[in-house]
């Protein structure tokens, strides 16, 4: 009977606070003794009610004094636990219902802190001009838009990993937000200041190219720095990076939201261009992820985890990139087909063949239209679903071979018109319609839908093998609801975006095709961010994607490498039991 109550005691429900030492150490030892004594009352209890229907008094007592014991006896052992668990939760997963809510700093405490960031930074790089906060509220493009009053309080520029390793330190000792930002062109409220105060981490300034290494492959470079620069300073030696995402982005940024472009099916994505990281965590440390050797078998890939985790792990100073050999020889090729089934289908055999191919968009006739109609582009095109093909290789020979294969297959599904770029200027012309999409698609709809236009746009991604029937079904969806919308798809990759074009009366209905095209995905074993991210816009979709124990599990490693939730707080998942946002 009593191991039985010391079983159950021992098994009772741990308590999964303990989120270090200060504000969580101190919350979790209170709640530990509450639960514990709680608890073992009722045992003891329900113990007592069993003995007594044997109408047995004495048994009655030994048993609740036994009970006792054995609880005392567990209750110690949890306390004393290795580590113990008010300090260090037992649990592998951290549920949103067994942490308080973040303690951040009040009006004071930011007032100290902003004094030693200028300490550290001097006047100049801490700034509180209204034109720069507005600049880092959010972009032209957001999705999902900060409410009024989520604007942050200062923006600070360090120039050196050292700098933002001290910032880091006194938002430690004060628990202030801080939010790193390089480029600010993510979409999906990555950086909405969702705590006040708020502080950015602007690391725009640190933007030097530190070393290049042409015969490994790679470059050392700033957080700070523009991958257009990079690509730039490469240019000459015949070199180049993989990703290609918007114009303004700068590295730090493309590792936050592991972005990728046209060139990924070719090259890769942000997860497959970084060979090692530097990296300031919440607490103000500094690491290298590893060595600049690109095999390894060394643990944890720690590159990895910072990849596509939005700045709420860390803060990424540098990067160390790989750098791809740009073909010798490249060319575009267009490809209309009278159906998008019959476009989708010529990809998937193209890509089941291994026909080597640098990037394949997809326009459908609706964005076709819509280029036609903007006048964007010199050429006048045929309103039909569209392949953009980029092809190359180091051989003309080969290269020749390449466009055959892609004319036989597009053949193979009835194209109804071939054409490739024979010199520079023509690859421009042919290229220049995928470039203006989102241009093109903006005129249309100020013209044709609404002067106040909006577009979302959904960023999912599925196995090759289901695109086809992906696309179809999202578009007899979008044509039952009425609303205008163009797709452009990223298609060797599985990858598409639908832009939902809509009046502002028209939101809700916009952002129920937005969520089924989202949730679409899954059913289709894929994904409800191909590469734009999951920020504040689409915490639900990724818990529905990824199942809450899995959302879990991330909370722990937020949890572990920043326990005072500091780092780009609500981003991803929710880290606040009280968080209202959807
Ligand atoms: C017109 C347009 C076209 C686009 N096309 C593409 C495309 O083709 N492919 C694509 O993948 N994306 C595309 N995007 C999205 C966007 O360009 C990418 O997500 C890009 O990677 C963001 O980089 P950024 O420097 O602007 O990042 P920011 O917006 O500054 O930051 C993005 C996220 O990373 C975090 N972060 C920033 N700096 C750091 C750092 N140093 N350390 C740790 N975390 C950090 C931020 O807190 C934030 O969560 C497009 C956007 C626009 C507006
Ligand atoms: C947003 O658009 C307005 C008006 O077109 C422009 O003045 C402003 O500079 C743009 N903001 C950003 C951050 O690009
Ligand atoms: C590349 O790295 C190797 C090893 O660190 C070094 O010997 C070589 O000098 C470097 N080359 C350049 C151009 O920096
Ligand atoms: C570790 O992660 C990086 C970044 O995503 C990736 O490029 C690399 O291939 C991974 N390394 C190993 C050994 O898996
Ligand atoms: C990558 O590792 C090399 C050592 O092999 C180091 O010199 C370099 O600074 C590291 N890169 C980053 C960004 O930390
Ligand atoms: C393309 O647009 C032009 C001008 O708007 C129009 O005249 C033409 O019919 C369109 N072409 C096709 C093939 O639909
Ligand atoms: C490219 O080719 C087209 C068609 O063959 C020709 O009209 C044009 O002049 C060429 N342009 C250049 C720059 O050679
Ligand atoms: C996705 O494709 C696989 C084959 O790769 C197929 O078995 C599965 O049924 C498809 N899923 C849906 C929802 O059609
Ligand atoms: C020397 C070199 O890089 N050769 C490559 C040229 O491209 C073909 C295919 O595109 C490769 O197979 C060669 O290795």
């Amino acid at each position: 009977m009593a191991w039985r109550f010391g079983a159950r005691i021992g098994r009772l429900r741990p308590i999964k606070y303990g989120l270090g030492s200060g504000l969580g150490g101190g919350f979790g030892a209170r709640r530990l003794i509450q639960t514990e004594s709680k608890q073992v009352g009722s045992s003891s209890g329900s113990a007592g009610k069993k003995q007594n229907k044997n109408n047995n008094g004495l048994l009655i007592t030994v048993g609740v004094a036994t009970g006792s014991i054995f609880g005392f006896y567990f209750a110690m052992k949890q306390t004393l636990a290795n580590p113990p668990e008010f300090i260090f939760p037992h649990s592998s997963k951290t549920d949103l219902n067994d942490i308080p809510s973040p303690n951040y700093a009040n009006y004071i405490e930011f007032q100290l802190a902003k004094e030693k960031f200028i300490e550290i930074l001097g006047q100049d790089s801490v700034s509180e001009l209204e034109n720069d906060i507005e600049t880092h509220t959010k972009n032209n493009y957001t999705l999902h838009e900060p409410k009024p009053h989520e604007k942050p309080q200062l923006i600070l520029y360090p120039t050196s990993t050292e700098q933002v390793s001290d910032i880091m330190k006194i938002a430690h000792d004060y628990q202030t937000p801080i939010i790193p930002f390089c480029g600010g062109t993510s979409i999906e409220g990555q950086y909405i200041s969702s705590r006040q105060p708020c502080v950015i981490i602007d690391l725009s300034k640190i933007n030097q190219i530190k070393h290049f290494n042409k015969s490994d492959l790679d470059i050392t470079v700033g957080a700070g720095t523009s991958w257009l620069d990079i690509n730039e300073y490469l240019d000459e030696y015949g070199l180049m990076l993989g990703p290609d995402p918007a114009p303004g982005a700068l590295i730090g940024g493309m590792i936050g939201t592991s972005c990728s472009g046209t060139n990924a099916m070719r090259y890769g994505t942000m997860k497959e261009s970084v060979i090692n990281l530097t990296v300031v965590l919440a607490d103000g440390s500094i690491i290298k992820t590893k060595q600049r050797a690109k095999k390894t078998s060394n643990g944890y890939n720690l590159t990895n985890l910072f990849i596509g985790s939005e700045g709420t792990l860390g803060i990424v100073t540098e990067a160390t990139l790989k750098l791809h050999i740009k073909p010798k020889f490249e060319t575009i090729a267009v490809v209309s087909f009278n159906s998008i089934l019959d476009a989708t289908n010529a990809v998937t055999q193209l890509i089941s063949e291994g026909v080597q191919l640098n990037a394949v968009e997809l326009l459908d006739e609706r964005m076709m239209s819509c280029i036609n109609f903007s006048k964007q582009t010199s050429k006048v095109w045929d309103e039909k679903p569209t392949l953009f093909f980029k092809i190359g290789s180091n051989n003309s020979k080969i290269l020749n071979e390449l466009i055959k294969d892609v004319q036989k297959i597009s053949k193979n599904h009835n194209y109804y018109k071939f054409q490739f770029a024979k010199n520079e200027s023509q690859q421009q012309e042919l290229w220049s319609a995928r470039k203006s999409i989102f241009w093109s698609s903006i005129d249309y709809g100020r013209s044709q839908i609404s002067p106040n236009v909006k577009i979302w746009s959904t960023d999912v991604a599925v196995p090759i093998s289901n695109l086809s029937s992906m696309i179809e079904e999202t578009i007899k969806d979008t044509k039952e609801t009425g609303l205008y919308t163009t797709i452009v798809g990223h298609v060797g990759d599985g990858n598409f975006h639908c832009l939902v074009m809509y009046d502002e009366k028209d939101v809700d209905k916009a952002m129920s095709l937005v969520n089924r095209i989202t949730e679409r995905s899954i059913k289709f074993e894929g994904t409800v961010s191909g590469e734009h991210g999951i920020g504040m816009s689409k915490r639900s979709h990724l818990e529905k994607e990824l199942g809450i124990e899995t959302i879990q599990v991330m909370r722990k490693l937020k949890l572990s490498l920043d326990p005072l939730r500091i780092l780009n707080p609500d981003k991803i998942f929710k880290i606040d039991p009280k968080d209202n946002h959807d």
